[in-house]
C-alpha cells in the first residue's frame, strides 16, 4: 500500500480540519447518514475526540461517534481514479459518502482505502460520513471486553470498556484522511530490497500495476541521488540497479535516493510515483545486530502517540518536536509501542535517521488460559490470532519500504508462559517471515528466562522489566544484583543479543528526594545508573529503550497520577532530570556501545 504523494500525474487533497461530529444515541435506526447530521458540535480531524469537549460523557463515551464534513471534487478529476484514505479510524469504522456505505475497517491503528469514483459526484459537493465505534472485544487488537456490573451498587445497565493495556482508549480519527487520484491504471504497489555488496549499493524493486488495459503499459523506474543526479534508468516491472559507491543510510547519516516508477502507455507517461530510498541491511548474528555490516547498539526510548488536547491524533508540531528531543537526547532508535504509528511519523524516522522497532497493536494479551482473577469469561481464541495475521500483513505491506524499520515485533507482555502461547505465536511469527525475510522478528517480554515458551521464534530476546519498581519497590541497592542475574539467564539459555525494550520509574517532574525515593527525579535518575552499569558489563546486551518518552494519558486508577509517569520528559514536553543524564550517557556512547 502505497503512501498517497503529489507527483506529476497525482493529485493530493488533504481533507484534515474542522468536520460536524455527533455522539450516537440511535444513530443507524434513524439513518443519520442519509442527511447532513442535525445538532452536530465541531471537531478537529485528525484528533482524538476525547480531551476536545469540556463533556466527560464524551471523555468516557463507549459506542459510535459520528464524523461528517462535505468536500468537492474538482471537474478537472473526472477521467482520474479517486480515493479515499483514512490514515486511521480508531477502533472501527463505518464510511459512508452521499448517503451510501462504501466501506467498513477493523482496527484503529492501519490506513484504509477504497476507490469511490462509483459513489461521488463530480463537480459538486460530496457529503462524507465516518461511523467510528471504540469497543474492544477478544477479536480485536488490542483486546478488551465490557464489564457488565449486575449489582446492587450499580444502576441497571451500567457497563464499563475495559482493557488489559495501560494507555488510555483515546478514539477518533487519528491521522489524515486523504483524497488522492491516479491514473484508471495505476502504480498499485511498489517494494524495495536493498543489498550491500562492500561499496556498492544494489537497490532491487517489483512494481504492482492494475486498472484497465495494464497490459499495453510498460514500466520505467529511475533511480536519482540526493541532489536529483540520475543513477539508473530500467525497465520493466521488477528490476534491479546498482549503485557504485553508494552512500548508505544509516542513523549518522540518513542519506535517501530516490526512486521515481512510471508507467507508460503509447509514449506517454499516465501514472508517476516515488519512493523514498535508504541502501542498508540489518542482520542479526551471534551476540549483535549489524546495520549495514557494522555492530549497532540501541540507544532510545519506547513511546506513544500521546499529547496533550491531541489524545493520538497526529500533529507535525508534536511530532517534529518528538523528533528534536530524540535528537537532542543522543537517542538514534525507537519503538512504536505499543502499535504501529502514522506513515507520517516514518516518513520523518527515514529522514532524521532513527531505527525503528515497529510493533503490532497486540498489548494487554495477558492470558491464554488462566488468570481468574481478571473478570472476563474470554481469552485469547481463533478470531484474536485470525485478526493478529490481518494485522501482520496489513502493517508489513505498509511499512515494508521504510529504511528506518529494522525489526517487526510481533507483541507486548503477551502471557507467553502459558499453554497456547507458543502455537499462537509461531503461526505470527511464520507469518512474518514469510512476508518478509529482510528483518529480524521480535516479541517483546515481560515473562522471565526460565518460564516463556516463545524464545525459540524470536531473533532478538527484548524484555521490559521494573527491578525496584513493581518487584521490590524502593530497592535500588537490589537492582545489579537481579538484573545482571537475569540478563545472564536469557544468554545463557537462548544465545541470543538481548534489548532491554522497557524499564524505569514513575517520576513527577519537581518531586525531588535525596536519598531518593520513589516518584522523585532522583529516584528516576538512580534507577537508570544502576540498569546501565549491569548493560555495561554484559556484551551480549545490544540496547537499551527506557519507559518511557513522555508522560501519557492512561485509564484512572489508583496507581496513576494523571497517568503514567515514567517519562523521561514530561507531557508537555519538557526534560526531566533524568534526561540530562541521558544525553550525557549517549552522547559518549559509540555506535557500538
Ligand atoms: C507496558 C507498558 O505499556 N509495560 C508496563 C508499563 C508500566 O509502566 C506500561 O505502561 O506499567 C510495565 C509492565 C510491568 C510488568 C510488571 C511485572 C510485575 C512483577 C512483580
Amino acid at each position: 500500500m502505497l503512501y498517497p504523494r503529489e507527483t506529476r500525474t497525482r493529485e493530493v487533497k488533504d481533507l484534515s480540519g474542522i468536520w460536524r461530529f455527533k455522539v450516537d444515541r440511535e444513530g443507524y435506526e434513524q439513518r443519520w447518514f442519509e442527511k447532513p447530521l442535525e445538532d452536530a458540535i465541531l471537531m478537529p480531524v485528525p484528533s482524538s475526540y476525547n480531551d476536545i469537549t469540556q463533556d466527560e460523557s464524551i471523555r468516557d463515551h463507549i459506542g459510535d461517534v459520528w464524523y461528517e464534513r462535505s468536500f468537492y471534487i474538482p471537474e478537472g478529476w473526472k477521467d482520474k481514479r479517486i480515493v479515499l484514505r483514512v490514515g486511521s479510524a480508531t477502533h472501527h469504522a463505518r464510511v459512508f459518502l452521499n448517503g451510501k456505505e462504501i466501506t467498513q475497517n477493523k482496527g484503529g491503528f492501519l490506513p484504509f482505502e477504497v476507490e469511490i469514483n462509483k459513489f461521488a459526484q463530480i463537480g459538486c459537493e460530496n457529503r462524507l460520513t465516518i461511523v467510528i465505534n471504540n469497543i474492544l472485544d477478544w477479536s480485536c487488537l488490542p483486546p478488551g471486553f465490557i464489564r457488565e456490573y449486575n449489582d446492587p451498587m450499580h444502576p441497571e445497565g451500567y457497563k464499563t470498556q475495559e482493557y488489559l493495556f495501560d494507555f488510555f482508549n483515546y478514539s477518533g480519527i487519528h491521522r489524515p484522511v486523504m483524497l488522492y487520484t491516479t491514473s484508471k491504471t495505476y502504480i498499485e504497489d511498489i517494494k524495495v530490497e536493498t543489498q550491500i555488496d562492500d561499496k556498492k549499493g544494489i537497490v532491487c524493486f517489483k512494481v504492482v500495476v492494475n486498472g484497465e488495459k495494464k497490459d499495453e503499459c510498460h514500466i520505467e523506474a529511475t533511480l536519482y541521488d540526493k541532489d536529483g543526479g540520475q543513477i539508473a534508468k530500467v525497465e520493466g516491472p521488477e528490476g534491479m540497479i546498482e549503485v557504485e559507491n553508494a552512500i548508505f543510510w544509516e542513523p549518522s547519516n540518513p542519506y535517501l535516493y530516490k526512486l521515481n516508477v512510471t508507467l507508460v502507455r503509447d509514449g506517454k507517461a499516465i501514472d508517476e510515483y516515488y519512493l523514498p530510498v535508504g541502501i542498508r541491511t540489518v542482520e542479526v548474528k551471534g551476540k549483535r545486530l549489524y546495520l549495514n555490516g557494522k555492530p549497532m547498539y540501541l540507544k532510545g526510548l519506547a513511546k506513544h502517540e500521546d499529547s496533550d488536547i491531541r489524545g493520538k491524533g497526529y500533529d507535525p508540531v508534536i511530532a517534529v518536536k518528538d523528533f528534536n528531543l530524540l535528537k537532542w537526547i543522543g537517542a538514534n532508535s525507537f519503538r512504536t509501542s505499543h502499535y504501529p504509528y502514522a506513515e507520517e511519523i516514518l516518513n520523518l524516522a527515514d529522514e532524521y535517521g532513527f531505527l525503528v522497532i515497529d510493533e503490532a497493536p497486540a498489548v494487554g494479551m495477558n492470558f491464554f488460559n488462566k488468570n481468574e482473577k481478571v473478570f472476563t469469561p474470554e481469552r485469547v481464541n481463533q478470531k484474536t490470532l485470525e485478526h493478529h495475521l490481518e494485522v501482520i500483513r496489513r502493517l508489513i505491506a505498509r511499512d515494508k519500504n521504510h529504511p528506518s524499520v529494522i525489526m517487526w515485533s510481533v507483541a507486548n507482555e503477551a502471557a507467553t508462559y502459558e499453554d497456547g502461547a507458543y502455537e499462537y505465536f509461531k503461526r505470527v511469527i511464520d507469518e512474518v517471515r514469510k512476508l518478509d525475510p529482510t528483518r529480524p522478528v521480535t516479541l517483546v517480554e515481560s515473562s522471565f528466562p526460565d518460564e516463556t515458551k516463545v524464545a525459540s521464534l524470536v531473533d532478538v530476546i527484548c524484555v521490559n522489566r521494573y527491578y525496584s519498581w513493581y518487584s521490590d519497590p524502593g530497592r535500588l541497592d537490589l537492582i545489579e544484583f537481579q538484573l545482571e542475574k537475569e540478563l545472564k539467564r536469557w544468554f545463557e539459555l537462548y544465545q541470543k543479543p538481548v534489548i532491554i525494550t522497557e524499564y524505569g520509574a514513575d517520576t513527577i517532574a519537581g518531586f525531588h528526594s535525596s536519598p531518593p525515593m520513589m516518584f522523585s527525579e532522583e529516584y528516576q535518575c538512580e534507577m537508570l545508573k544502576r540498569y546501565h552499569r549491569v548493560f555495561d558489563r554484559l556484551d551480549f546486551v545490544i540496547g537499551e529503550h527506557i519507559w518511557n518518552f513522555a508522560d501519557f494519558a492512561t485509564k484512572q486508577e489508583v496507581r496513576r497520577v494523571m497517568g503514567n509517569r515514567k517519562g523521561i520528559f514530561t507531557r508537555q514536553r519538557q526534560p526531566k532530570m533524568a534526561a540530562f543524564l541521558l544525553k550525557k550517557r549517549w552522547e559518549s556512547m559509540k555506535e557500538n556501545k
